[in-house]
């Protein structure tokens, strides 16, 4: 039995009919949390829909699919022997390898027998008379539960393109956030890919040069760049495993990555130097080096991010052979980084093969899916496997799957008709005893340093609300309404604000365009987090009815 075959042996377990904590999802957020719980000896199970542990690194199982956050900066730090004993083998694990480390973590601290697989939360209604979640199950199950902790992710409700026909189609078609155990065979396959985000970026340079064809379909290119990733050896994870703390410590900046900002001003350097600069991040420097690690300027700034676009796009223009492709591969009037920028391995190099073609549907939309393909405004195309990239509901998508009511029963999607509202992305008014993990308007970037801030929080407000002897907590409504005025505030005050993104909701068809997440990043979140606690809980209100 291999170990993920052991996890999976909580598909078998009996699910009580109580809990005091029910953690719905067991991925990084949900696994932090149960291991959190549990250790100060507490009464809380996980129910998770997939048949394994995991969560986005289960569900995108696709080739190609890494993390871009450095591994040894993304793993658990809540144990020291746990850094210790684990060694990663490469800077940018593959969802594999991330998947192994999370099944080892469950089996490590033996967190499996709490963790409910292939159980999914049809409804979760809060009970006034008993104080509680009555949570109801899509196989029928019933869970009374005095807290509920959502660890449901933002980007976890797969969406596919609004056009008709895609259950007429005849071949193989698949989500990269919806991909199955068994291999999907390219070998000598006509493929299409819809998207190019950063799941389409790493699928098609996994598919390139396997499938006899490959045809991507792209909406709006993005700013992608070099990953830069490469094996760890063993003496480098050695010097790696005597530098967790300085690592921890280091990622205590607004994104939670490894990568500082340059000291320098770009202003106080001349444009050959800041071109040099920017050769070295392209070049040497990884992952999100090219984003958190540039001038500061170059974020704020719009003539200097323009400067670095125009050097992004010769980049492209030299590596593109093709200067028409190049041209559509290359963004128009979108600024480096307000859109998540795809981390890439080759990604352009791939539109140099004789056997992969660039559909640009700007220039001519996608109207159906047929039997055998995919059709737009100009042709029709023949897919043995069709490929889609196009990303999620985000944000609210994982929460409007359930039917979740709070008090009176009120509908969460009511509640939130006008987009998220919460009170430090970890509750909302008239939901009393729920308390998220990475939630909406909560923050995006290294996201298991990201959660574990909230992990704590969410430890804490329960503690007290135990140790206190309160049955309830609810969060005020001024607290909230607080809360959404910061995150909007913030927002319209940033260079983002006009962006075209799955963050606003841009993305799914009757969305009210609310943005979703925090950004004033992961330290001033922290901060506002230990200010809440400090200052007596603020904004929550605890009771004993
Ligand atoms: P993303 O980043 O939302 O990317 C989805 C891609 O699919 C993007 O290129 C979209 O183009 C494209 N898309 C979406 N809908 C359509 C339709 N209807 N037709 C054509 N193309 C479409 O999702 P990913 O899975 O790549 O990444 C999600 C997160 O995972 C990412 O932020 C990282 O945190 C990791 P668009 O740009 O909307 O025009």
């Amino acid at each position: 039995m291999t170990m993920i075959d052991a996890v999976r042996g909580g598909a078998t377990l009996s699910l009580p009919e109580t809990t005091e904590i029910l953690i719905i999802g067991a991925g990084v957020g949900g696994i932090n949390a149960l291991y959190e719980f549990r250790q100060r000896g507490w009464d809380a199970m996980s129910v998770e829909a997939g048949d394994g542990v995991g969560g986005t690194w289960f569900w995108n199982r696709y080739p190609g699919c890494r993390v871009d956050s450095e591994s040894y900066s993304y793993g658990y730090y809540f144990d020291k022997q746990l850094l210790q004993d684990w060694s990663w083998s490469e800077h940018f694990a593959t969802q594999p390898e991330n998947e192994e480390y999370l099944n080892h973590v469950v089996e490590r601290f033996e967190l499996g027998q709490y963790i409910h697989l292939n159980r999914r939360v049809a409804s979760a209604h809060f009970n006034e008379e008993r104080t509680g979640w009555d949570v109801t199950l899509t196989d029928g199950a019933r869970i009374s539960a005095k807290f509920v902790v959502t660890a449901v992710g933002i980007l976890s409700a797969p969406q596919y393109p609004k056009v008709p026909g895609r259950e007429l189609f005849r071949g193989e078609s698949h989500h990269t956030g919806l991909w199955p155990k068994e291999k999907v065979d390219f070998a000598g396959k006509r493929v299409a890919v819809i998207g190019t985000g950063s799941s389409g970026t790493q699928v098609i340079e996994a598919v390139a040069g396997v499938a006899a064809s490959l045809t991507v379909f792209q909406r709006t290119p993005n700013w992608a760049t070099p990953l830069n990733n490469g094996p760890i050896s063993a003496a480098e994870m050695d010097d790696i495993k005597t530098r967790y703390d300085d690592i921890w410590e280091s990622c205590q900046n607004p994104g939670g990555f490894v990568h500082r900002a340059s000291e320098i001003s770009a202003h106080d350097v001349s444009l050959e130097e800041r071109r040099a600069f920017y050769a070295t991040l392209y070049d040497d420097r990884r992952g999100w080096a090219t984003g958190f690690g540039n001038y500061p300027e170059v974020r704020a700034n719009p003539e200097l991010n323009r400067e670095f676009c125009d050097y992004l796009a010769e980049r492209i223009r030299g590596r593109v052979n093709d200067p028409v492709l190049a041209d559509k591969l290359t963004p128009k009037a979108l600024p480096y980084g307000v859109k998540r920028p795809p981390m890439e391995n080759g990604y352009y190099e791939v539109f140099n093969r004789s056997d992969v073609t660039l559909v640009d549907l700007r220039e001519t939309p996608l109207v159906e899916v047929t039997e055998t393909g995919l059709r737009t405004t100009e042709a029709t195309f023949e897919f043995d496997i069709i490929v889609y990239a196009t990303g999620f509901d985000a944000i609210t998508g994982s929460f409007h799957r359930m039917d979740v009511r709070g008090v009176g029963g009120v509908d969460l999607k009511d509640h939130w008709d006008a987009g998220p509202r919460t009170y430090v992305a970890s509750a909302t008014d008239r939901f009393p005893n729920m308390l998220f993990i990475g939630g909406p308007q909560g923050l995006s970037g290294n996201i298991p340093r990201c959660l574990e801030h909230q992990v704590t929080f969410a430890a804490t407000i329960i503690d007290h609300a135990k140790s206190q002897g309160h049955n309830r907590f609810e969060v005020e409504a001024a607290a909230v309404n607080e809360w959404v005025d910061h995150v909007n505030e913030l927002i319209n005050a940033s260079v983002f604000k006009d962006v075209q993104s799955w963050a606003f909701g841009d993305n799914t068809d009757g969305k009210p365009r609310a943005y979703g997440l925090y950004g004033g990043g992961m330290v001033a979140f922290g901060e506002r987090l230990d200010h809440i606690v400090s200052n007596g809980f603020e904004g929550f209100t605890f009771s004993d009815r």
